[in-house]
């Protein structure tokens, strides 16, 4: 008798594993669109803004994992998700630290919107889960904001591409505060 492996039930509602599996989607769209600005940065000799944004981009794909384990460790199916085209040519560098921006407050949102729907789900589990998530937002969009800061002060006339480079992935050598 042939013997099969059945997943017992999970005490976490269809429609939360749905909303955790669609943000396992947007962790890895993100990581895929970061890791584009990394690649047209270093295109334009930005190697301090290549590798902040090749850094956030590994961050994602961790910020995707971390998702993937929690599925697993409650008797959910994880999905692997597909990622849509990513933009490859941009106006230049400003252009992409405000995308960035938008790109993670889009993120808050929908965690903020999946916790929202924990809540009414009585999930306080995973609600808990999602508040390392909520913390993190919290730190991403002030380094993005930060980001877009450190460009409008220093300005570009008289070499200050190189300077802006140079500072901003000082936010993630923790070498700026
Ligand atoms: Fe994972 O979104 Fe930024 O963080």
């Amino acid at each position: 008798m042939s013997t099969s492996v059945i997943r017992l039930k999970t005490s976490v509602q269809e429609s939360i594993l749905e909303l955790l599996n669609e943000q396992i989607g947007m962790e890895a769209q993100s990581s895929a669109a970061y890791l584009s600005m990394a690649a047209w940065c270093y295109s334009q000799g930005l190697n301090g803004c290549g590798a902040y944004f090749k850094i956030q981009s590994g961050e994602e794909r961790d910020h995707m994992l971390k998702l993937f384990d929690y599925i697993v460790d409650v008797g959910g199916l994880p999905v692997s998700p597909a990622i849509a085209r990513v933009e490859k040519t941009f106006e230049g560098l400003r252009d992409i630290l405000v995308k960035a921006l938008e790109q993670e407050i889009s993120i808050t949102q929908s965690f903020n919107r999946i916790t929202e729907q924990c809540h009414k789900a009585k999930d306080y589990q995973t609600a808990k889960f999602l508040q390392w998530y909520l913390d993190e937002q919290l730190e991403e969009e002030q380094q993005a904001r930060r980001c877009i800061e450190i460009y409008d002060l220093i300005g570009t006339e008289d070499g200050g591409l190189y300077r802006i480079d140079k500072e901003i992935i000082k936010l993630k050598t923790h070498e700026e505060k």
